[in-house]
Order: structure tokens, then C-alpha cells, then sequence
């Protein structure tokens, strides 16, 4: 049977969309003169993951991928409230970016050959890196995912995690039983009422999920890390400016962040004699105009949003209820993945 992203796909004739984009010049730049006359960035965004993309009871989101939206709406408006968060499913996401339904996809989606070659959409760069895991109840009195033989597993409908724990399991010959849901909010209220024995989702929603357990020192994370999930923003293929875009935020952060410019010391780094710096803020150069936007884009994301150090340790490190160590997401100067590439 065809998975259900392959169906989506063939259903909307994906592979042509994308064709028909990289082919027009006029839809093949049309994404950031399309928000531009609106004044606002369509962010298609996670309905509820901590640390990731939620709105609170005031309708206020938080996460690191809607930072990431916010950080694009600073580089092209000078104001990252000009946002609009449109919530969205696992299962409807892509179909909302192909659609037009929203400009940028930045919700805890992992990149894949198949999303990036098979759904008409291109994943610029990765802003998480993550991967698989599980969690069960201490009372179950397991101590490894191996362990899990004949075990009832909660996870959610159109994800790589429904892909990746069939694998697991028939990779190490055991047998399961999934029970798939819709929304996260099902999910983990079924394992957590008991309706599974273990959970299983991308560590990092892990984190999140126990915050919300009715009883969270009860749970236990296992030991294994069973995929790699690269999370990243995702566009329509074709648009190559509007990806430029989108790749040169992320990198813009990554690159303050090494610099050690940071929101509260933005203004006094415009005077740095660091060549790096002076080309990051747009004291030297004209980086910001070829990809469209102002000679001071990247200045207006660290000033309005912060250095990728700052918006992880906000969300989903430290200074959040997530406590997530840097890990791979560390810079690649500290050990870690997270490489920005040079501007110049
Ligand atoms: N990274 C995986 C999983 C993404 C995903 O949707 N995870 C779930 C579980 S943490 C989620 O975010 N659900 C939030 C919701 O639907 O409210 C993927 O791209 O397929």
C-alpha cells in the first residue's frame, strides 16, 4: 500500500507543482513580493508543542520554529509581529505549503529525501536536529526499547515516527501493536491513561509531553535514539529567491551567535572592526539586497529576535521549562552541528 505522503502527493500532482514553479519566472519569485503586499508572513506552525510552536491561553505563541517565523518577518518588515500563525496538523502540513495556504512551514518537520523530492517543497536548512525515542511507565519495568516485544505503542498519524517504529521493530524481529492518533493531544493522553504501554515520538516532543503528564516522575524515557530526525522550515520548490531567504536566517543566527552578537548588544556590534560582524549587521557589503531584503536583514533579526542561542535556550533549553542541553545543536565550535556558513 502506498503510504499516506505518497498518496498526498500524487493527489495534488506535487512533482508538477514543483515543476510548474521552477519553470515560471514570475511564480518562481513570487513568494516574498507576495508577502510583502500583504504586510504579513503566512507561518504554518505546530497547534501545540512546548518549545517548539504553541499559543497560549491569550492566543501569544511561543517555540522556537515560530521565532524562526518571526526572525523572517523581522528580515523583511523591521517587525517580527508581522507574523500570522496558521495552525496545522502532522497530516495537513505539507498540503497547506504546497496549496499556498501558508509562505513557510516551520513545524518540527523532519527533512527527508522523499518530502524534499516527491512533495514539490525544498527544506533550506535544519534548525533542529532531533531524532526518535520512547517513553513508558516506570512501573512497566522496562529498561530498553528492546524490551518492548509485543508492546502496544501510542504515536501520531502522518509522521516519520509511525516510519521509523515499524522499522525499528522489524529490524530487531519484535512484534508491536500501534495505536495511531491524530493530534498529539490524543496521543499522549492515551499512553498516559494507559491505553499503550510506551509512547513514542521525536525526543524532543518527549520533553515536551512529560511537562503535561498528569504524573511526570512516573514516565521514563528509554535509553534509545532509534532515527534521525533533521527538523527544518520548508517551502515550495522553485522559489529559489524565497528559499535564499529562509536558508540566510537560520544562517544569519547561527553566525551572531558565533560572533557573540546578541540582542542586547546589537547596536554597540555595528561599531565592531571584526570583518565578520561588520558583514553579518550590513556595515560592509550589500548581502541583505541580494536576496531581496534591506543591507541591515540580519541586524533586525538579532535585534528583534535574538542569536540561534538565544531563541534555543529561551524555548527549549535552559531559560525554558524543557531544560534541552545543546547537544548536537550545539555550534560547531562547542562539538556541535550547528554550522553557519560563512557571509561573504
Ligand atoms: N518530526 C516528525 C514528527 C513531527 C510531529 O508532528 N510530531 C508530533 C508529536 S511531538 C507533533 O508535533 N504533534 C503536535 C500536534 O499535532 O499537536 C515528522 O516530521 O514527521
Amino acid at each position: 500500500m502506498k503510504s499516506r505522503m505518497t498518496q498526498i502527493a500524487l493527489a495534488l500532482g506535487a512533482g508538477l507543482v514543483g515543476a510548474a514553479l521552477a519553470t515560471s519566472p514570475a511564480a518562481a519569485q513570487a513568494t516574498l513580493a507576495n508577502v510583502k503586499q500583504k504586510g504579513f508572513l503566512q507561518c504554518g506552525s505546530n497547534p501545540g508543542l512546548a518549545g517548539f510552536g504553541v499559543p497560549n491561553a491569550q492566543g501569544e505563541w511561543s517555540g522556537l520554529d515560530v521565532d524562526f517565523c518571526r526572525a523572517i518577518a523581522a528580515a523583511i518588515f523591521n517587525d517580527p509581529t508581522k507574523v500570522r500563525f496558521i495552525p496545522l496538523s502532522a497530516k495537513d502540513r505539507f498540503t497547506a505549503l504546497q496549496s499556498g495556504e501558508i509562505d513557510v512551514l516551520a513545524r518540527n518537520s523532519t527533512m527527508t529525501m522523499s518530502r524534499d523530492t516527491q512533495l514539490g517543497l525544498d527544506f533550506p536548512v535544519v534548525n533542529y536536529y532531533d531524532g526518535q525515542g520512547f517513553m513508558v511507565r516506570k512501573k512497566l519495568g522496562v529498561a530498553s526499547a528492546k524490551e518492548l516485544n509485543g508492546a502496544s505503542i501510542c504515536t501520531q498519524q502522518g509522521t516519520t515516527t509511525e516510519l521509523n517504529l515499524a522499522d525499528f521493530f522489524r529490524g530487531n524481529n519484535l512484534k508491536y501493536e500501534v495505536v495511531a492518533f491524530a493530534t498529539a493531544d490524543e496521543t499522549f493522553k492515551a499512553y498516559d491513561t494507559g491505553r499503550c504501554d510506551a509512547f513514542t515520538t521525536d525526543a524532543s516532543g518527549l520533553y515536551a509531553q512529560r511537562l503535561i503528564s498528569a504524573t511526570p516522575d512516573d514516565h521514563l524515557v528509554l535509553p534509545e535514539i532509534i532515527s534521525k530526525e533533521p527538523l527544518g522550515p520548508s517551502v515550495r520548490h522553485g522559489d529559489n529567491q524565497w528559499a535564499d531567504i529562509v536558508r540566510w536566517v537560520h544562517n544569519a543566527m547561527l553566525n551572531a551567535e558565533e560572533y557573540k552578537v546578541t540582542k542586547a548588544n546589537v547596536d554597540e556590534m555595528m561599531k565592531s572592526p571584526n570583518p565578520e560582524i561588520k558583514r553579518l549587521l550590513g556595515a560592509e557589503g550589500s548581502f541583505g539586497e541580494a536576496i531581496g531584503l534591506t543591507k541591515d536583514w540580519a541586524y533586525r533579526i538579532v535585534k528583534h529576535v535574538g542569536n540561534y542561542g538565544e531563541v534555543f535556550d529561551r524555548n527549549v533549553g535552559e531559560g525554558s521549562p524543557l531544560k534541552i542541553k545543546r547537544g548536537v545543536n550545539a555550534l560547531w565550535t562547542q562539538g556541535g552541528l550547528q554550522y553557519g556558513i560563512p557571509i561573504r
